[in-house]
């Protein structure tokens, strides 16, 4: 055998999405391609910057005794700054909701697009001095028929948004998506600067043997979580317990879960009344994900994805992974009713 020859048929997320708009039969404008090219940017900008902070604070480049919560608090607000300036140049944006701002951004009429975006620049940002896994989270809806693009193009169910998906940045930076068609993950090829196709289809075992909560909140938790807890840590059945893992980065907790299987949860509690993580850039591109791959997304007692926002940070419970394991959480709470 002589030496590999390298691919000459790479199939590059850009290339994936403008395939399966040429399979819909979409007259393809190629105004989602470019959109998403904008948030790729943005990742591969971010990871890049991770990278970096990490070796800093992990290696100790800098020496300085404050700049690991100097560098971090930069790095959030990098993140969100290049998130917003690339969807604005993109030309393909109407409202832009980001976890790091108060108000909604409305673009202005010479780079007004069709579509809103709702993201998380860096989710679990309080991570990145431990090298753990962090992402970032986005969601995009189309402007609604006959409007300019206001905040009510946002306050809608998560149903109705055409595309989600999250970039972990990692040993390498995957970026999982969805366009309502299934699920796909692509790996940053760093001498290409691409995201290239790696997880193709990526389907949630119908059942896992992982469960993923934060049980140092138990004593603030309601009945139903505890009796499922109870029940997969007990088994009655002759079963084995499930595995407890919880990195407390929702990017690195959920793409485990989609890989893997199992359930990830953030209840709402008696301490947290909503629970802690945001329904329009958390929940809903988390849970659009999850029914994509195959799995549930419940708040215990609704669909995520049915919820409609009525402010753009508020927050709601989650419980997402393999159908089975939800379907038995769920049986918890309507036994609570
Ligand atoms: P953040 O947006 O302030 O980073 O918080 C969100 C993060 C999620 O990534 C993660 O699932 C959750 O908070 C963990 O919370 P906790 O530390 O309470 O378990
Ligand atoms: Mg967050």
């Amino acid at each position: 055998s002589g030496e590999e020859l390298p691919s000459t048929d790479i199939i590059t997320l850009t290339r994936h999405v403008l395939a399966d708009q040429f399979e819909l039969g979409h007259a393809a404008t190629g105004d989602l391609t470019l959109l998403l090219t904008a948030i790729q940017v943005t990742s591969k900008f971010i990871a890049t910057n991770v990278r970096k902070a990490r070796l800093i604070n992990l290696v100790g480049l800098a020496g300085e005794t404050n700049v690991q919560g100097e560098e971090q608090k930069k790095l959030d607000v990098l993140s969100n700054d290049i998130m917003i300036n690339s969807l604005r140049a993109s030309g393909k944006t109407a409202v832009l909701v980001s976890e790091e701002l108060e108000e909604a951004v409305i673009i202005e009429d010479k780079y007004k697009g069709k579509y809103c975006v709702v993201f998380d620049p860096l989710d679990g940002s309080s991570n990145i001095d431990a090298g753990v896994n962090i992402g970032t989270i986005f969601g995009i809806y189309q402007v609604a028929p006959g409007s300019s693009g206001t905040i009510s193009d946002v306050l809608r169910p998560g149903s109705q948004m055409v595309a989600a998906g999250y970039t972990m940045y990692g040993s390498s930076a995957n970026l999982v998506l969805t366009t309502g068609r299934g699920v796909n993950g692509y790996t940053l090829d760093a001498a290409l600067g691409e995201f290239i196709l790696t997880h193709p289809d990526i389907k949630i075992p119908s059942r896992g043997k992982i469960y993923s909560f934060n049980e140092g909140n138990s004593m603030y938790f309601h009945q139903p979580v505890l009796n499922y807890l109870n029940s997969i840590k007990y088994p009655t059945n002759g079963k084995s317990p499930y595995s407890a893992r919880y990195i407390g980065s929702m990017v690195a907790d959920v793409h485990r879960t989609l890989l893997y299987g199992g359930i990830f949860g953030y209840p709402d509690d008696k301490k947290s009344k909503r629970g802690k993580l945001r329904l329009l850039y958390e929940a809903f591109p988390m849970a659009f994900l999850t029914e994509q791959a195959g799995g549930i997304a419940t708040t215990g007692r609704m669909r995520i994805l049915d919820i409609v926002p009525t402010s753009i940070h508020e927050r709601c419970p989650v419980f997402l992974g393999s159908k089975d394991d939800v379907q038995d959480l769920i049986k918890f709470y309507a036994e609570d009713a």
